[in-house]
Order: structure tokens, then C-alpha cells, then sequence
């Protein structure tokens, strides 16, 4: 069991709460290392679709912990920074879908765990923002290589520059989110998301995900040479034979992720 992560299983979805609200959610290398051990130990073949969010109604993570970054030196620095990393990328590879619900403050480390998830909802309440040139540092959990992916390069710059946050009716003009719902809606909507989701075939979602991610990194010709081969496996799945048979027959199926 976790100190600071509360996780759920609705179905076939996965809900993950990180609990910190004294520090408003601030990741310390505990709920780093938490958070890597429970990526670690996921299974997506019993949930297929994992919803993080943050405890309370006023932050989804406050950013990296300032009172253990307070004292680091740079060797010391280097190795947080890469803590945080590497479990961000787990969240970003994670088999199945990820989805950030947004609930308050995602600043530093938050707006860079949002941005490690595959799709952003928030609460309107919600402020994203990467303030760390204010405190002398740099965003160190690849918000540096994301937020210029998600909203383009100079609202990112602009943004990394200036530490200045933004509210979630800016988010959602600039792309940071595909959602703005009230607070007290926030986690339903995300759960909804998410078992849309999960209702669709599991395996083909998964390539799906592994499609787009890579193909990002890959040239044209290469990431479409990639999509092939996946293409190619949906064909070898029964929920390909199963979900077009029941198309074609005018019944309903639900996937076995098989
Ligand atoms: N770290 C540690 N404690 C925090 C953090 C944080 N990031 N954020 C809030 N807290 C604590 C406060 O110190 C306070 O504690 P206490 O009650 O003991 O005084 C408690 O949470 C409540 O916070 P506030 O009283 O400040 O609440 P407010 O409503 O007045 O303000 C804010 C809320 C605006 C969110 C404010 O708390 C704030 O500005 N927090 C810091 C935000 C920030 O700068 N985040 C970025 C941190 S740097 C980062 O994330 C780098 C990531 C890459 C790391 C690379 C490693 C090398």
C-alpha cells in the first residue's frame, strides 16, 4: 500500500489520486518512487484506461517538491531530475490510454505530469504554468521537450520564460486541454472519457497510442511503415474477427482485449 497515492479500479478503468494536500500535491522523490512502482506493477490487460488526478479541489500537483530541491547540488539535482523522468515516460509509454484530470493548481512537475498523460482535462478553476526560472531552475521533468510539442514553441517559450501561469480558458485556446468542465464535474467527465475508451477494443487502442508516439519521433516515411506493421497485427487479433463479424451481422460485442 501507498503513503501518498490512493488507487481505485472503476471497471475497467484505473483512477490514481495522488495525495499530498498539505504541500498541495507536491511530488517528493516518495511519491515519485510510489508513482514508478505502481506504473511498474500496471496491468493493462485489467484496466484499460488510467485516470490521474489530484486530492481536493484546489491542486492536481503543485510542482516538485521546493523543500527537498531547496538544499540539492548539481550532481544531486540531476539525478531528481531524472527520477521524475523516467516516470513520467512510464506514463507516457503506459500501455493504455492515460488521462490527466486537472483539478486545481498544475504548476512545474504538474503541468509536466499533465503533459506526460495522453489527453488533459480540467477543472475551470485549473492553472497550468512551468514557474521554476522563478525559483532558479529550469523545468527538469521534460516540460522542456512537451510543452513545446503540445502548444508550439513559442507559447511555450513564452510561457517557460515568463513562469507566468495560465487560466483553463487559455489552456483550452492554446491546446494544453482538450476540456473545460466545472470542478464538481471533473472526475465524472474524466471517468466517462475514459470508459469510452475502454469499451473499444483494447489492443487496438494500445497500437494506437504506440502508433502516434512513435510515429512523432519518426520520419513520415518511417512512422508510416510503422503504422503498417500494427495495421497488419489488428488482423491477427479475435476482436478484429469478432467486432467486424458482430458489424456485419448487426449485433453488439463487447472486446475481449484478445
Ligand atoms: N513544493 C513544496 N511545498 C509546496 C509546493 C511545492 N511545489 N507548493 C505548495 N507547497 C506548500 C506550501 O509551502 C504550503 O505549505 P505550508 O502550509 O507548510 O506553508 C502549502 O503547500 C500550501 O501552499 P500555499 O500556502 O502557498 O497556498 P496558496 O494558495 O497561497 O498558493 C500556490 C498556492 C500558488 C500553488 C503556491 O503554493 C505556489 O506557488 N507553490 C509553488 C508552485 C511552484 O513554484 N511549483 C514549481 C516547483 S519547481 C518544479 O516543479 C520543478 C520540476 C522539475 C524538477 C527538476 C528537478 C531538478
Amino acid at each position: 500500500m501507498y503513503t501518498h497515492l490512493k488507487t481505485e479500479s472503476r471497471g475497467q478503468v484505473a483512477l490514481l489520486t495522488i495525495s499530498a494536500p498539505q504541500s498541495l500535491n507536491a511530488l517528493n522523490s516518495t511519491i515519485l518512487g510510489e508513482m514508478n512502482d505502481y506504473l511498474d506493477h500496471f496491468d493493462a490487460s485489467l484496466h484499460r484506461c488510467l485516470v490521474i488526478t489530484g486530492e481536493g479541489a484546489k491542486s492536481f500537483v503543485a510542482g516538485a517538491d521546493i523543500s527537498e530541491m531547496a538544499t540539492l547540488d548539481a550532481a544531486a539535482g540531476e539525478a531528481f531530475g531524472r527520477l521524475g523522468a523516467s516516470v513520467f515516460r512510464k506514463v507516457e509509454t503506459l500501455a493504455c490510454p492515460v488521462i490527466a484530470a486537472v483539478n486545481g493548481y498544475a504548476l512545474g512537475g504538474g503541468c509536466e505530469l499533465a503533459l506526460a498523460c495522453d489527453i488533459r482535462i480540467c477543472s475551470d478553476n485549473a492553472r497550468f504554468g512551468q514557474p521554476e526560472v522563478g525559483l532558479g531552475i529550469i523545468p527538469g521533468f521534460s516540460g522542456t521537450v512537451r510543452l513545446a510539442r503540445a502548444v508550439g514553441m513559442g507559447m511555450a517559450k513564452q510561457l517557460i520564460f515568463t513562469g507566468k501561469p495560465i487560466r483553463s480558458d487559455e489552456a483550452l485556446r492554446i491546446g494544453l486541454v482538450n476540456a473545460v468542465v466545472p470542478q464538481a464535474e471533473l472526475l465524472d467527465r474524466a471517468l466517462e472519457l475514459a470508459a469510452q475508451i475502454a469499451a473499444q477494443a483494447p489492443l487496438a487502442v494500445q497500437a494506437a497510442k504506440k502508433c502516434i508516439n512513435s510515429g512523432w519521433d519518426l520520419d513520415a516515411d518511417e512512422a508510416i511503415a510503422f503504422e503498417n506493421r500494427a495495421f497488419g497485427r489488428c488482423f491477427a487479433t479475435e476482436d478484429q474477427k469478432q467486432g467486424m463479424r458482430a458489424f456485419l451481422e448487426k449485433q453488439k460485442y463487447e472486446f475481449q482485449g484478445k
